[in-house]
């Protein structure tokens, strides 16, 4: 057995991170060792100034001294204020139920950024460019120079932008991230981004920018509105150098600089980028430069107080595919199929003449006949067009416009194309893939790949609805569906934290939450102007609950506390006093895109909104009221939970019959109150049997963006895991294996966004919507076993049921907690049931056993000891044990099992 380490020191999620404003971090470490029942006990961090004043455990800034306590997931520093810039390291060492202390683990450490707002020196600058009509600008850019004369300790820049951009120190892209400075409600906060450029300085140096559009003043929306957040663009930079002489320099944006047009002549999020070659300025981001053509800039006055240090990860270009196939669709065009509905761009190598124009289109399918389509991304022209300046092999990638595709058309290419001259760039926000999960079932395999894939395509610094049409929005019910499954996938606490700032500060004054974050609807036309939505706008309570409930994030809940108050303020007004919220004023998208089986056209849904809104305010009502008991807010517990007392019974009364059946007599009114718990504890039964009849009945699911991700838990909840199976496995419409069957490699917002014949519904229809994959959470608590204690969150305590069924003979659900590697796999083999379960350092675990008998339970190939048959219980389920950390194999006779 390897000794005890500590390792994935984490500050505020990340690893190192340098420019935070988060004035009390949360440090985390995880306890690597293989060994069995493995607990710490207490720790000990310290924080110095240096490494070497770290090591030596001499003028430390802050000590814990030794904290008897099993926490080592979101500790908070306890030490002095801490300054700009300040960077601190930082090391811990933990005492475990074993007696024995580990070594301190390496140094880690985080620097903060800007917390003194005086210290923003820098002014805005900008070109005198104003957006006064619905088109796309050209990209802008900017320059200076300056010298360092004498030795550099280190550098950092700061840099943001209204608008996105392009940062450059002699010539070199700084950092990776795209689409900085990220996408914020503007008005209200702006995030700017830290850079070490240490290395990248010289005697001689040029700092340039580009800016673009980007959301601040381009097109969004599918009204086509431009400019939303300003009409002006703007850059901001400030340069801090340090000497080793213990001195130091700041360089600043002010009106000394210089600024162009250059070869971006259009960026548009949704219509692409024209790029003409020919304008390239070689060299215009070093010295030594002419911009003597080049305009003086202006200076722009714009807040410095809505500056903030970016919380959530960056966007990344984070995978290259290579085409799959060169296709002559009948219509003629040359189109290559990348084999992946992706988001990002093509990188194009080409060679041709001075002047020759390729034109890159971009599409998610093609036709029933096998052409180019791209109807359904309405408005958005999704079109990137490269001028050649004709010196020997060039390469295109776009800077600052994403496209959402599989196929690309390639129009006017010079010579022949092959596939080698087309790489598909995948990007997204860089968030860590933390979940898998794996059959024996190849399809179901390939749904997680969709789940996974639209979780990558639309996690783009918010999360979006879709990634290729004129919308892209964030709207609040989608992201509420899937954040569980989103939470199993990939490591999204840091994202969601970033998210709902905005999702607060966009709410209205009455507690209304807007129907897209950031807020791009209200004061609009139409009904997505109105906000407040049922099941959209409960956002604002249930995904701070679910990053809670997956990382035992508790600050979470603290910091959107009020904004979770005042949305289930607004309900309980809106409600009044017969606690039903049923104003027939107000607009509600229901259980969206359902499937009706009256109007083959739907686009609505037939479980009545009125019930989804009261059943709805019932659920966030008590998620506020555990809230409220976990952070300690005990004068709210009681009025809350009377609050929900209260609307339980109204909704009972008023939805439910005293036979258990619900006026609106579908599967999404059934799971919603099943799963809600808002059916009365005699007619569970009764509600339970309505429900499963209706959907014998159907033979399939009729669920909605709402009633889809209760559907399979809410079955497996009433012991109906047969019908919850018959679902995941139908391949026909209505059902989420149907699009696979038509090739789909990512989710649709529809459920037959295309038809059996090929056709594709006109209007909203996306091939790459979310929603729908909040299956995924039932794959992994369900039939992979692998399930988060709510009373104990985060994964401290770890529940392990596994569900077999639906002729699959294995699951395997992996997960990367903050304790470490957890796993829940079963397999059925030679008349056995094989269960190995993986649980981290620091954690503990009950594991149901189903269908075991205690006699005939075997662990790694020998008899249950007395340690764990101590913990034995049965139960009808099977067999339950508690466990700690370690790795472990079972196997029992499989005959009982119904599989
Ligand atoms: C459309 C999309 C989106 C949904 C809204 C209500 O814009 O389907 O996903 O949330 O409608």
């Amino acid at each position: 057995m390897k000794k005890a380490e500590l390792i994935n020191l984490v500050t505020e999620y990340k690893i190192n991170p340098i420019g935070i404003d988060v004035l009390k971090p949360r440090l985390g470490w995880q306890l690597n060792s293989g060994e069995r029942n493995l607990m710490q006990t207490a720790y000990e961090i310290r924080v110095a100034n240096s490494k070497k004043d770290l090591e030596s455990g001499k003028n430390l800034i802050w000590s814990s001294q030794k904290v008897e306590s099993d926490q080592s997931v979101n500790v908070v520093y306890g030490g002095p204020a801490l300054t700009s810039m300040q960077r601190v390291y930082w090391q811990v060492r933990i005492w475990d139920n074993k007696n024995r202390a580990t070594s301190w683990s390496s140094p880690a450490f985080w620097e903060m950024g800007i917390l003194d707002r005086s210290l923003w020196t820098a002014s805005y600058i900008a070109m005198d460019d104003i957006t006064t009509e619905k088109k796309s600008h050209p990209s802008q850019y900017f320059r200076t120079e300056f010298k360092t004369k004498k030795a550099i300790k280190s550098a950092k820049v700061q840099v943001t932008s209204l608008g996105v951009y392009e940062l450059y120190l002699n010539g070199e892209k700084v950092g990776n991230d795209l689409f900085t400075p990220g996408y914020t409600t503007y008005n209200k906060r702006l995030q700017y981004q830290t850079y070490d450029v240490t290395e990248m300085l010289q005697g001689n140096n040029a700092i340039g920018a580009i800016v673009g559009d980007g959301w601040y003043r381009g097109n969004i929306g599918w009204k086509g509105d431009y400019a939303f957040y300003g009409k002006q663009l703007a850059l901001l930079v400030q340069l801090n150098i340090n000497y080793t002489d213990g001195t130091n320099e700041t360089i600043v944006s002010n009106g000394d600089w210089k600024a162009s047009y250059g070869p971006i002549l259009e960026s548009d999020m949704y219509n692409g980028e024209k790029y003409d070659a020919r304008l390239e300025m070689d060299g215009w981001a070093q010295s030594g430069f002419d911009d003597n053509k080049w305009t003086k800039v202006q200076i722009l006055d714009h807040s410095k107080e809505i500056l903030v240090a970016p919380q959530g990860p960056p966007v990344k270009a984070i995978e290259e595919i290579k085409p799959k196939k060169l296709i002559t669709t009948p219509k003629g065009e040359i189109v290559l199929d990348l084999g992946q509905n992706i988001v990002g761009w093509a990188r194009m190598r080409v060679r041709g003449n001075k002047g020759d124009r390729v034109t890159l289109k971009f599409a998610e399918v093609l036709d029933k006949d096998g052409n180019f389509y791209t109807k359904n991304l309405r408005a958005a022209e999704a079109t990137d067009i490269y001028t050649l300046k004709g010196d020997g092999e060039e390469i295109f990638e776009p800077h600052f416009t994403s496209h959402g595709f599989r196929y690309i058309q390639v129009i006017d290419y010079p010579g022949t194309l092959s596939l080698d001259d087309i790489t598909g760039i995948v990007i997204h926000s860089d968030i860590a893939p933390t979940g898998s999960f794996t059959t024996s079932d190849p399809m179901i395999n390939q749904l997680q790949s969709n789940i996974q894939w639209g979780q990558k395509d639309n996690f783009l610094d918010i999360p979006t609805d879709c990634p290729q049409r004129d919308e892209r929005a964030g709207w609040t019910g989608d992201a509420q569906v899937f954040s569980m499954t989103a939470a199993y996938n990939f490591d999204v606490a840091a994202f969601y934290i970033k998210w709902l700032k905005d999702l607060a500060l966009d709410q209205h004054e009455n507690g209304s939450v807007t129907n897209v974050v950031p807020d791009i609807l209200t004061g609009g036309e139409g009904v997505s102007a109105q906000g407040g939505a049922t099941g959209w706008a409960d956002a604002a309570v249930i995904i701070p609950w679910t990053v809670y409930q997956s990382y035992g994030d508790k600050r979470i809940l603290e910091e959107q506390y009020e904004s979770m108050k005042a949305w289930v303020n607004f309900m309980a007004v809106k409600s009044g006093e017969d606690y039903l919220w049923n104003d027939p004023k107000h607009w509600h998208w229901g259980d969206w895109l359902a499937y009706n089986a009256d109007k083959p056209d739907y686009n609505g849904s037939v479980t009545e909104k009125d019930l989804i809104a009261t059943a709805y305010a019932y659920y966030s009502t008590t998620l506020l009221a555990k809230i409220a008991a976990i952070i300690g807010k005990t004068e709210d517990v009681g009025k809350y939970k009377e609050q929900a007392v209260n609307i339980k019974k109204a909704f009972i009364q008023e939805y439910i019959t005293p036979n258990g059946r619900l006026v609106s007599h579908t599967q999404t009114a059934y799971a919603m109150a099943i799963s809600f718990d808002l059916i009365p504890e005699g007619l569970i039964e009764k509600s339970a049997a309505y429900f499963a009849a209706d959907i014998e009945k159907f033979g399939h699911l009729t669920t909605g963006f709402l009633g889809t991700p209760l559907l399979c838990t809410t079955l497996s909840k009433i012991g109906r895991d047969d019908l919850a199976f018959m679902l995941l496995n139908r391949k026909e419409f209505p059902s989420w294996l149907y699009p696979i069957t038509m090739g789909a490699t990512t989710i649709w917002e529809r459920w037959d966004t295309q038809k059996p014949d090929g056709t594709i519904i006109e209007g909203m229809n996306s091939f790459n919507h979310y929603s729908y994959g909040a299956i995924g959470e039932w794959l992994y608590t369900h039939v992979g076993g692998l399930r988060i204690d709510p009373k104990n969150p985060g994964y401290k305590h770890i529940i392990f049921d596994p569900h077999p069924g639906g002729g699959l003979t294995s699951a395997d659900a992996e997960f990367l907690s903050l304790y470490g590697k957890i796993k829940s796999a079963w397999e059925i083999k030679d008349g056995k049931f094989h269960y190995e379960v993986v649980i981290p350092s620091n954690t503990t675990a009950s594991v149901t056993l189903p269908k075991a008998t205690p006699d005939s339970i075997l662990i790694n190939n020998s008899k249950l000891k007395s340690d764990l048959l101590k913990t034995l219980k049965q139960t009808d389920e099977g067999v339950q044990l508690e466990l700690g950390s370690g790795t472990y194999q079972f196997s029992y006779p499989s005959g009982k099992l119904k599989l």
